[in-house]
């Protein structure tokens, strides 16, 4: 399953972040704790609703992301490299960034400044990434000067690149990279690598600002940067929405003059960031949401759904979801022979229903 580590200097609201994405209630979760949390958030999503309606007693099965609450500061983390596995296996970070101004919680560096602390935590997973580079810059050279290796040599001019890029302070994911190199420093899971989703913690004054996190993150020039997103929530008014009932929580909603919790956007930015597609499947009990790299094909997909199909994979049946939907159900559009057979190096659309056909 992909994962979302939750990250962010001391006291900012990672755990009360992590609380609102997987309703996860009460105890347990208290600040300071040492632990990391995981929890399962399901990606809601409407057109597998629609789905479970066209299809009588399926259930509903959503894709799903896994975030991790890494505990205490991120900064702490990155230099004593204690829990730094946890964060290392990460597919991409989301940043809790202190916008709230509270005086019983005095914020890390004297006063509120999230652009400051989004360039110190970012600097600091440049020089843990760095560290790693030197030290396998320093191992390369002394193997390529006993022996010639093509592939070793490959290395060290794509590592001396990214040193180089990291020494101006740009974070790897900025780094055009193409899918070989990808590949040849996957193993090295660099910190500044993965897809970063700020997400702006607000104040309870500033809940309607929901133009915020776009206005901010055009003056921090966050807007223009490869695999970066940037996303406003009020962690407080969202943690206490989670507690409430449905009639509850809509009244309340509207006592701040908002119209919808920020829960679904949350989610669905994550999902957006790690650069993942859903396609469908329409089972006889359940209708299900798969995720799937951009770019994987119906071998990819079967794989997904079950290694068997995709050992034996024949063919596999394709519909848009919008053909699907106009055709009425899955047994209506094969009538309509409206599904088209497709063979195993097919790239999968965003929003396609898959009948994967196997020996
Ligand atoms: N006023 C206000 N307080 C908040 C908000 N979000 C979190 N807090 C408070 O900030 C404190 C820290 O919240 P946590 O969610 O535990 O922060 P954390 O980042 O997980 O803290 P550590 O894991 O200890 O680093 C708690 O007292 C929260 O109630 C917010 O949006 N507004
Ligand atoms: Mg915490």
């Amino acid at each position: 399953m992909l994962k979302i580590g939750i990250v962010g200097l001391a006291q900012v609201g990672k755990t009360t972040l992590f609380r609102i994405l997987t309703h996860a209630h009460g105890s347990g979760l208290g600040s300071g704790r040492p632990e990391a949390h995981l929890g399962v958030v399901h990606v809601p999503d409407p057109r597998l609703d629609r789905l479970v309606e066209m299809h009588p007693g399926r259930k509903a099965v959503h894709a799903s992301v896994e975030y991790v609450d890494a505990p205490g500061s991120v900064i702490d983390v990155a230099r004593s490299g204690t829990q730094m596995g946890t964060l290392r296996e990460m597919d991409a970070l989301a940043h809790v960034v202190r916008v709230f101004e509270d005086e019983a919680l005095p914020p890390a560096g004297g006063c509120v400044n999230p652009q400051r602390d989004i360039e110190s935590v970012e600097l600091e997973l440049i020089l843990s990434d760095l560290a790693v580079v030197e030290k396998r810059l320093e191992r390369l050279d002394r193997d390529l000067q006993k022996q010639k290796n093509p592939a070793l040599e490959k290395e060290h001019h794509l590592l001396l690149n990214l040193k180089g890029a990291l020494e101006k302070q740009t974070p790897l994911r900025e780094v055009s990279l193409s899918a070989d190199e990808e590949g040849i420093i996957r193993g090295f899971t660099f910190l500044s690598l993965k897809p970063m989703l700020y997400v702006l913690n607000l104040g309870e004054e500033d809940v309607t600002e929901t133009d915020a996190a776009e206005q901010f993150a055009a003056q921090a020039g966050l807007k223009q940067r490869p695999r970066t997103t940037v996303t406003a929530v009020c962690g407080k008014i969202e943690a206490e929405l989670a507690e409430l009932s449905d009639a509850d929580a809509a009244e309340f909603l509207e006592s701040y003059g908002l119209k919808e919790s920020a829960v679904t956007r949350l989610i669905h930015s994550g999902y957006e960031l790690l650069g993942v597609i859903s396609f469908f499947t329409i089972g006889d009990k359940e209708c299900r949401a798969w995720t799937l790299r951009a770019g994987g094909t119906t071998w990819d997909a079967a794989g997904e759904v079950h290694t068997d199909f995709q050992k034996k994979f024949i063919r596999a049946e394709v519909i848009r979801f919008e053909d699907l939907v106009a055709a009425g159900s899955l047994a209506e559009a094969r009538n309509q022979g409206v599904l088209k057979l497709e063979g195993k190096n097919y790239v999968v659309q965003d929003g396609e229903v898959l009948y994967i056909r196997h020996s």
